[in-house]
């Protein structure tokens, strides 16, 4: 069972200096020693074939890493890695350095102290960089011939980039952005991008576009972990996600200059193309099966990458993400984690006391869907504020259509418990608002036309003890601490395997 401690603080020795690993190879050496990874060296075809595998070997939430070796038809020897983090939280924890036993609690915490730290990235020279194994440019480059998926019937062509990073400069301030785009594979050097409004890349690329210049990108399909989560992250639009990458893993990014573009390219990534984009050079893109377990918006127009130059490895590695419902989603546990870091970090900048957890469980849409945060109620109305700020602040505000409010007793992240709590506490006809017309996304099908799409509703449920009659509430059942601990002392005595589960409340008379 799951230690229930809920923790607000770590301190500096929870947290690593920096992780052990040195790139994606050397971080599936990691996972692999804790048998979180499953290689697969039968053939298997990159065409629906290795989708439809990664989604059954994913239906429960311990699946392994999936390690494809050997691709039908391929001549390329190339390799690739499905299902990456997923749904797990021990492979999150290997990512970022933390504890892998430690409870989702204990990992929103010490995420928000390791997201807080920030490292700029370093320059290595192009011969000592392993992403310059392999350098090809201009007509040599054929990417048709690397073994690209088609993960569900209905896509609309083979995904090159799913489980990618795609870098861009704002032509402005220079700042580099990292962000994480679909891109479908056109041609042997043609590659369809596309940025949802509003994302940092396409705004990038305007930018560029407005001085009557083309857009320099450099697209990662080989990464490791951090770099991933941190590009399918939303950060500032001043922010580099290179220094927030760097500051995760407690030390520098390492880049290398690139042969074409005016962009660095990542030193230790598998597979890397640097390319430009051009206004008005668009090709008929998508769908593509999304995060919702649906298809997404409707085949379009969208800019394509002319690919200049490719770099990579060796038998490289492609990273893809599979993108369904939970938990085969491959943002999963690590989004809901670090999700859940940036609404306390709002929260908190925001100056509101009692707030002790919070959590966006990964099975609603990716973790997009629903938060549930825990106070300890110090006044009249305070459940009430609370639950409107989660509801509208930054980091929850997209999606989120329902958002829960419980005490500190509950635990966010265990849904037995907020089930506990929604049932016994919360008096539907008193404690339920509605917001309208808040922000949402066109991939939410819930509204039918597509056009109201962007809309959406979020429901503010308050399932902490009415304030009015704390005292009086009825008390909850819990062990006397003193009992606790003497059957806890003699757990193994008693001929159970495990420790006795921790607890964090008691009896009253005793507390
Ligand atoms: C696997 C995966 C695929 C994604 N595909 C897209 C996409 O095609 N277009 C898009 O705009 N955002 C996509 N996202 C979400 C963005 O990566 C995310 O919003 C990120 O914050 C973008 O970076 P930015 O904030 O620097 O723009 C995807 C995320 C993941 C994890
Ligand atoms: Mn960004």
């Amino acid at each position: 069972m799951e230690d229930k401690v809920v923790r607000l603080e770590c301190t500096e020795s929870d947290i690593p200096k920096a992780v052990s690993w040195g790139g994606l190879r050397e971080w599936l050496k990691l996972v692999e020693n804790y048998d979180l990874l499953k290689r697969i060296p039968a053939p298997v075809d990159a065409d629906e074939e290795l989708g439809a595998i990664t989604y059954l070997a994913t239906r429960e939430e311990s699946a392994p890493a999936l390690l494809f070796e050997k691709l039908v038809g391929d001549k390329t020897n190339s390799r690739i890695l499905t299902n990456m983090l997923g749904s797990s939280k021990e492979r999150y924890a290997l990512a970022v350095g933390l504890d892998p036993q430690r409870s989702t609690s204990e990992m929103i915490a010490e995420t928000r102290a390791i997201m807080k730290r920030g490292i700029r990235p370093t320059k290595i020279s192009k011969e000592h960089a392993p992403v310059n194994e392999l350098v090809l440019t201009g007509d040599d480059i054929d990417l048709t011939l690397f073994p690209i998926p088609k993960f569900w019937p209905g896509d609309g062509g083979r995904y090159i980039g799913t489980g990618d990073i795609t870098l861009t400069a704002s032509a402005e301030s220079g700042r580099i952005n990292v962000g994480c785009y679909r891109q479908m594979l056109h041609g042997p050097r043609r590659i369809g991008l596309y940025c949802s409004p509003g994302k940092h890349g396409l705004l990038d690329r305007e930018g560029w576009w407005s001085r009557g210049q083309s857009c320099d990108v450099v697209c990662a399909y080989g990464v490791d972990p951090v770099l991933f989560m941190v590009a399918a992250q939303s950060f500032g639009i001043d922010q580099s996600e290179l220094d927030v990458a760097g500051g995760i893993m407690g030390r520098a990014v390492e880049l290398t200059d690139a042969n074409y573009v005016g962009l660095p390219i990542p030193a230790n990534a598998e597979f890397v193309i640097e390319g430009t984009l051009t206004e008005g050079d668009v090709l008929p893109e998508g769908p593509l099966g999304e995060f919702t377990g649906y298809y997404g918006r409707e085949r379009s127009p969208q800019p394509v990458i002319e690919v200049k130059a490719l770099h990579y490895r060796r038998a490289p590695i492609f990273t893809h993400a599979l993108m369904a419902k939970y938990p085969s989603c491959e943002i999963g546990a690590y989004y809901a984690i670090m999700r859940s870091a940036r609404i306390l970090d709002d929260l908190e900048k925001i100056g509101v006391p009692g707030v002790v957890g919070a959590y966006s469980h990964p099975a609603a849409a990716s973790g997009w869907g629903m938060v549930v945060v825990s106070i300890q109620q110090k006044y009249a109305g305070h459940s009430a504020q609370v639950l409107s700020l989660a509801a509208q602040c930054p980091a929850a505000a997209y999606y989120t259509k329902w958002v829960f409010i419980v005490d500190e007793d509950v635990d966010p992240t265990d849904l037995n418990d907020v089930l506990w709590a929604l049932s016994t506490r919360c008096h539907p006809s008193e404690d339920i608002d509605i917001l309208r017309n808040t922000w949402s996304t066109g991939l939410d099908p819930s509204q039918y036309d597509p056009d109201s799409r962007p809309y959406g509703s979020k429901v503010l449920i308050n399932a902490c003890k009415p304030h009015r009659y704390l005292k009086q509430f009825p008390k909850p059942t819990a062990l006397r601490r003193s009992t606790y601990d003497r059957v806890a002392n003699r757990w193994s005595e008693l001929g159970f395997e495990r420790k006795a589960p921790k607890l964090t409340s008691f009896h009253k008379d005793e507390a």
